[in-house]
């Protein structure tokens, strides 16, 4: 087993489509032992059942934007698990709905720095609290998309703090490099989960990516939590600062 004797916390289970349920449920089976969190109460109802089916007692709720939930969290871990973290998979991202559709150039400056704080810094935030703990080394992964390097229609300002996210692992990870703290990205294609049921147009996108691909399909969520896992794991000792695009090849493809 990939993980046994690990101990990880997952951020960003919404419910069961979520790609850190995947990634979790992937973890769990190569013996990990988990922790999770979730956003607020009503998200509660979905995570504790899910948590409880991989036998993880540690649960918190967890605003990324609130230092004092987040501090809570990894009290919980210093309770619970004696302070021992091993990895922490990132898995949060948020913009206004208006800021996910029309011109970027529109984007408020309220708007920008939602998108900034929930899917960038609170990476920081995390790595702050997390490094300390990882005495033994260890290893971080977040989950980015391809709209931080080229336009894609109605990303917009996510695409901005999917850029600040890949940068921010590069800045992270020669950091911590020298405690063996690696931190690392996963580049998703497009999934249907929570955050993607929003989007309108996303149904004719994944059809589009189909065909594109050099797969000729979209990826499965499955895949994505494979190389998430592989990144947790100690076979990835040698990656670090790097984004991992898991996406059929389509990033690949230029638009001609
Ligand atoms: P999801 O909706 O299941 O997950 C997003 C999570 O972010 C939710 O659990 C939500 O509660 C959490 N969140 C939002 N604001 C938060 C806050 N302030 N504090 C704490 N948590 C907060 O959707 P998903 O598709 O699994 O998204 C997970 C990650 O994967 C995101 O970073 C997303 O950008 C990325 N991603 C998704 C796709 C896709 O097509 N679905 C592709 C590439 C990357
Ligand atoms: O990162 C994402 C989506 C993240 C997201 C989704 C929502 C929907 C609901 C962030 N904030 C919100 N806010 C809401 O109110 N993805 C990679 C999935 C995604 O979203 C897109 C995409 C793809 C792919 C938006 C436009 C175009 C493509």
């Amino acid at each position: 087993m990939l993980l046994s004797e690990k101990k990880g916390l997952i951020f960003g289970v919404a419910n069961g489509h979520s790609i850190a349920w995947a990634i979790a449920q992937e973890a769990a089976k190569q013996g990990a032992t988990l922790g999770f969190t979730y956003l607020n109460e009503a998200l509660e109802r979905r995570v504790r059942p899910l948590a409880e089916s991989v036998n993880s007692p540690l649960i918190a709720r967890c605003d990324a934007c609130s230092d004092e939930e987040l501090d809570e969290v990894f009290k919980m871990v210093d309770e619970q698990w004696g302070g021992q973290l091993d990895f922490v998979v990132h898995s949060i991202a948020f913009a206004q709905r208006e800021d996910l559709q029309g011109k970027f150039l529109d984007t408020s400056r309220d708007g920008f720095k939602t998108a900034l704080e929930v899917s960038a810094y609170s990476l920081v935030a995390v790595a702050q609290r997390a490094a300390s703990r990882m005495t033994q080394g260890g290893s971080l992964i977040t989950l980015t998309y391809h709209g931080s390097q080229q336009v894609v229609p109605n990303y917009n300002v996510m695409g901005v703090a999917k850029a600040a996210l890949e940068a921010s692992v590069r800045y992270l990870a020669n950091d911590l490099g020298d405690q063996n703290v690696r931190v690392n990205a996963v580049s998703a294609g497009p999934v249907k989960t929570l955050s993607a049921k929003g989007i309108r147009g996303f149904g004719d996108m994944l059809k589009n990516s189909a065909d594109v691909a050099p797969l000729k399909r979209n990826v499965e969520i499955a895949e994505v939590a494979n190389t998430g896992v592989f990144l947790l794991s100690d076979y990835s000792s040698g990656i670090t600062g790097e984004v991992l695009y898991v996406d059929a090849g389509l990033n690949t493809k230029a638009c001609v």
